[in-house]
């Protein structure tokens, strides 16, 4: 049976996971595999397969539909999964033969199985969060344009090949705007791969790709427990592997950021969100920590040589001039060494999502790009109109006032690594200082 699985992520940013540990799963059972990322552009040959499984998100759920609608005049059976279908089965269930809700590995094959066999099952199939030790070392060879991937992940590194990996599922957060998504997906808690395995796995990556660096897309390394932490940090260091990870401020110490230095992490990305404490604890959920401790935290950082990225979402339900004011000021106070500023966005199957589906203004899930516009009315201070216009206008202005300071560029210096990381820093200093004098 040829079994066809479609990856809609447009950016060039990471091998598409979920699909790859499928593919992996389902080629040990010798069915006929082929990823297919048709995000970007690749064409789905409809003519050479039995079963279409389509991957996606919210963003991508239109596209999503509409490749289901092409399969269907083909005749070809149709199984959707991922974040949207797992969140939103009931709108997925009338336009794909099978919806799958949560993790694939454990209950895919069975349904292709039965499939084949002409078994009549039930359309909305749920996944189960099994044990990882039960699946095998992720077979990259099933992604398209690999080298592509591991060119782009290695530049935020500067090494040569990086690949994005994962070696958790979960989250113990509660966080508005994700929850309960990654528990429906993922289940309640974390759970890890062992040592050993992770050892094995990447001595593999290294001999076979060449890989030299790892970008983590686990949403909270450093959640895990502390005997577990420091073994996979003796491993990075063992295998002299360049790396990044997520990670919570309250999931930090000084012990834990000095084991991430010395086992060659490099770049540590933190959720900030707000410069509000207010907002970040009451509206987002996003837990207890304060402004003063996440000053410490990326000084503590840039002491140790680790390079802090923050994110941080504008226009939050019940967003004030105050409150935006406030992550405003609290991201010059912070200045880190990289910034990520979007808008929010409420996606369904959250809470936040819950809380403000009346005000949605913009219906079209493709037009939900966080970074271009703003979907909803935040507040009765701000219209989604203004909250699109307001965040191009504080971002821009943000971005030229962090990045165009001398401190910053002292800062940035001391991090530079090679003469490709000095030339990338020296060049976009340029950029900058000719936009500045505009
Ligand atoms: C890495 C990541 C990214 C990367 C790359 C995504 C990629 N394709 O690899 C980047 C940075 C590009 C990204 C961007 C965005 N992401 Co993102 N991302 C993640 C993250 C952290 C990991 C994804 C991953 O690899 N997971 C691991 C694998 C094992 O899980 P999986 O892909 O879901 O696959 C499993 C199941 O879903 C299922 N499955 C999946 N597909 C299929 C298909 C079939 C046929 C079957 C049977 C089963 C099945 O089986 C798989 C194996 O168990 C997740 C959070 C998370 N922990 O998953 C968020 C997450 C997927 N992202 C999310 C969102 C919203 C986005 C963005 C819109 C913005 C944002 N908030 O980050 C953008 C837009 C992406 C786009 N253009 O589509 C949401 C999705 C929510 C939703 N309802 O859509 C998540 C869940 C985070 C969250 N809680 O907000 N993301
Ligand atoms: S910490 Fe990150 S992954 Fe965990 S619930 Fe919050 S936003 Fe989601």
């Amino acid at each position: 049976m040829k079994v066809t699985l479609v990856n809609l992520d447009k950016s060039n940013m990471n091998p598409p996971l979920g699909l790859v540990s499928l593919a992996t799963v389902l080629e040990k059972e010798n069915y006929d595999i082929k990823i297919v990322d048709a995000g970007k552009n690749e064409k789905i040959d409809y003519a050479s397969c039995d079963v279409l499984g389509v991957s996606f998100t919210t963003v991508n759920a239109t596209e999503a539909f509409r490749i289901a609608k092409e399969a269907k005049q083909r005749n070809i059976i149709t199984v959707a999964g991922g974040p949207h279908p797992t969140v939103m089965p009931e709108e997925c269930q009338s336009l794909f033969d099978y919806v799958v809700c949560g993790e694939g590995e454990w209950v895919f094959p069975q349904l292709l199985r039965d499939i084949e066999n002409g078994k009549k099952r039930e359309n909305k199939v749920q996944g189960v969060h099994g044990d990882l030790h039960s699946l095998s070392t992720l077979n990259f060879d099933h992604v398209p344009n690999l080298t592509s991937y591991l060119k782009h992940r290695a530049e935020g590194l500067y090494c040569k090949k990086a690949l994005s990996w994962m070696v958790t599922r979960g989250c113990y957060g509660s966080c508005a705007y994700c929850q309960p998504t990654l528990r429906l997906l993922f289940g309640k808690g974390m759970r890890m791969l062992s040592s050993d395995r992770i050892e094995h796995d990447l001595n593999l990556y290294k001999s076979k790709f060449g890989v030299e660096g790892i970008a983590f897309q686990d949403d909270t390394l450093t959640w895990t427990p502390l005997p577990w932490f420091r073994k996979f940090c003796g491993i990075m260091k063992k295998l002299d592997l360049v790396w990044s990870a997520n990670c919570r401020i309250d999931t930090v110490d000084e012990e834990k950021l000095k084991l991430m230095h010395e086992s060659n992490c490099k770049l540590v990305n933190f959720g900030i969100e707000s410069g509000s404490e207010y907002v970040r604890r009451e509206i987002l959920k996003k837990g207890n920590f304060s402004n003063e401790q996440i000053i410490k935290t990326f000084k503590l950082c840039d002491e140790l040589g680790l390079m802090p990225t923050g994110y941080f979402m504008l226009f939050v339900p019940n967003e004030t001039k105050q409150t935006l004011q406030d992550t405003v000021n609290f991201i010059r106070t912070l200045s880190p060494y990289r910034i990520q500023i979007s808008i929010f966005t409420p996606f369904p199957g959250t809470c936040a999502y819950e809380q403000v589906k009346d005000r949605i203004r913009v219906k079209d899930y493709s037009q939900w790009d966080y970074f271009q516009r703003c979907i909803y009315d935040p507040s009765p201070e701000f219209t989604a109109e203004e909250a699109t216009r307001l965040y191009h206008e504080i971002k821009e202005q943000i971005t030229l006032d962090v990045k165009f300071n001398m401190s910053y560029f002292l800062k940035r210096l001391r991090h530079v690594h090679s003469v490709k990381e000095f030339t990338h820093v020296f060049k976009t200093g340029l950029t900058l200082a000719k936009k500045k004098l505009h």
